[in-house]
């Protein structure tokens, strides 16, 4: 996996490094395959499934949290940073998984939530117990406004304010998501070093690095209502990075909703000496309306998503690196949010993969996308778990707005579309587990699952694994200029990547319709087909005829 000592490209500024090439595959352990059949998923249960990834080909796993956590917020409330929460495995079982996965060219990826604690964790329990206490520093106070309300409007992502009073010491604390994850003070050097050394802690373990949970936040200056991109921000990565994982050849991605290409330089510039790269999400809430959010999703307009995708690629052409995902945790599933489930679930699946794997930058796989997981059409509140899709639908509810439309704006963007279970065969609840699931599995597994699909040449999965391989193969794909085309065509994305005298070619409609476009000269449409969601058609003419989200990819050296 860690294949650092590649010359630097002679043609690029670019110094390669192993996760240039690299395909990350995100487990959410809790929904992934469950062990013990307590109907929550564990470690063993990913070290069972470890071959199954070795054979997608992917090169590292990123785990959501496993910490000791009340699980608030499903582990992303850590209440102990150095060992394993019990319904996951023990430490012991995170070094065989680390050493099982390392046999297998696979690396560990930890997830990093340090913006805030639980209010388990043992800091806040001393922080909160009186104002003299050396940890109260470790978290964020501040006396009530004159009226006795909060101290100033800021509010939680997770809704209501960012401010809990804690009644003994008459102070309220900030938590910028739910009231049980209390915000860490940045400011202290105290909590900085202690984060540093538990990092260490498990560098040392062998991990390949860190995605890292809201670290846009972790400069916040609340006086001022500055919540992302703060004045240290970048101070804090670079002293992160001197004092833990610089010196290591490892990965780090810092999850920063606020990223612009100009920040993403920042965080990810080659002489910055902060991250390797970090999670952008402006083609995610470019769809979203304007007033309601995520919860009330606009269309999506192709021409608009192209144009945020071409100036990320631009933008980070010559330095930094992008991040390439369609789907998440916090995401609805890609197939349903920008496919089509009803009549082309399989081509569309395999489209949306292909323009996103052939792009330039280090793509990120949610476990389940590579079947084409759908979204979940639950139809009533009890079935979803999540805290911000259940405190959204309180406060909906309080407001006096319909109970109804909330679940239909759920069941396009709430969280646990993501958090199904994974669906591994036709087996009860999909094979995840032999117990009851503590989230209904989606009713489509008995057609919609892994088994079916490994064994079918034609399947989502197989065209998944094609893609993978491809990237180890063609340099082009991952050091490739991008050049898009066709910017103001409503229905299909065209791109090409070039490098050297290699020319990537990638085409795809992305609607249910038969679409002809004029192929200009320039074009030069030439070579051979890398990869297909249809049976390749080999005559390649001016007027090219694409079926229902067709999408294919042209390898071809014009020199020759
Ligand atoms: O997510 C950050 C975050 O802001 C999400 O809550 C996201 O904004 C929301 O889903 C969009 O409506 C990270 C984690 O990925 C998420 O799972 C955690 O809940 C959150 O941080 C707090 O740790």
């Amino acid at each position: 996996m860690s294949q650092s000592a590649h010359p630097p490209l002679a043609n690029s500024g670019i110094e390669r490094k192993w996760w240039h090439t690299a395909t990350i595959y995100q487990v959410y352990p809790r929904s992934f395959c469950d062990s013990t059949g307590d109907g929550v998923g564990d470690l063993p249960g990913i070290i069972e499934r470890l071959d199954y990834l070795q054979a997608l080909g992917i090169t590292v796993i990123w785990l959501s949290p496993i910490f000791v956590s009340p699980m608030d917020d499903n582990g992303y409330d850590i209440s102990d940073y150095q060992d394993i929460a019990p319904e996951f495995g023990t430490l012991a079982d995170f070094d065989r998984l680390v050493a099982e996965a390392r046999k297998r060219g696979i690396g560990i990826l930890l997830d990093l939530v340090v913006n805030h604690t639980s209010d388990e964790h043992p800091w806040f329990i001393e922080a909160r117990r009186s104002k003299d206490s050396p940890f109260r520093n470790y978290y964020i106070w501040r006396k009530p406004d004159p009226d006795g309300g909060p101290p100033n409007d800021l509010t939680s992502s997770f809704g209501g304010a960012a401010w809990t009073l804690e009644p003994q010491s008459g102070e309220y604390y900030l938590h910028l998501f739910s009231r049980r994850q209390p915000d860490l003070n940045w400011e202290n050097p105290e909590v900085r070093d202690a984060i540093y050394q538990m990092m260490n802690w498990w560098l040392d373990r062998g991990i390949a690095g860190f995605r890292m949970d809201v670290i846009d936040l972790i400069g916040k200056q609340v006086d001022a209502r500055i919540t992302t991109d703060g004045p240290h921000l970048h101070d804090y990565l670079q002293e992160m990075n001197r004092k833990t994982f610089g010196n290591r050849d490892v990965l780090t991605v810092g999850e920063a909703w606020s990223a612009t290409p100009g920040s993403a330089l920042l965080y990810s510039g080659r002489r910055r000496g902060e991250l390797s790269m970090v999670f952008q999400f402006e083609h995610v809430t470019q769809s979203w309306d304007e007033v309601y959010g995520k919860w009330r999703p606009k269309p999506i307009d192709l021409v608009k998503l192209k144009s945020v995708l071409g100036k990320w690629q631009h933008a980070l052409a010559d330095d930094g690196w992008n991040s390439l995902f369609w789907g998440n945790h916090d995401l609805p599933r890609a197939v349903s949010r920008y496919g089509n489930t009803s009549g082309y679930h399989v081509e569309s699946a395999k489209m949306l993969a292909t323009v996103l794997h052939l792009m330039k930058g280090t793509p990120f796989i949610y476990q389940g996308e590579e079947i084409g997981m759908t979204n979940v059409p639950f139809t009533s509140i009890e079935q979803y778990k999540d805290i911000e899709t259940l405190n959204m639908h309180r406060l909906h509810v309080e407001a006096g707005r319909s109970p109804e439309q909330f679940i239909h704006g759920a069941n396009q963007s709430g969280r646990d579309n993501a958090r199904t279970p994974m669906q591994w065969s036709a087996a009860p609840h999909g094979g995840f587990t032999t117990g009851s699931p503590w989230i209904e599995a989606n009713p489509n597994y008995p057609t919609l699952n892994v088994e079916s699909q490994v064994t079918d040449d034609r399947s989502i999965w197989n065209h998944y694994r094609r893609l993978i391989a491809l990237r180890k193969q063609h340099q082009v794909i991952v050091y490739g200029q991008y050049q898009s085309w066709f910017d103001q065509h409503p229905d299909v994305l065209v791109y090409t990547r070039t490098l050297d005298d290699d020319r990537l070619i990638v085409i795809a409609n992305f609607t249910s319709r038969d679409v002809t476009i004029t192929v200009p000269n320039e074009l030069q449409l030439c070579g051979s087909c890398l990869v297909s969601n249809y049976p390749f058609v080999d005559d390649i003419s001016e007027e090219l005829k694409l079926r229902p989200y067709e999408a294919f990819a042209l390898l071809c050296n014009p020199a020759e």
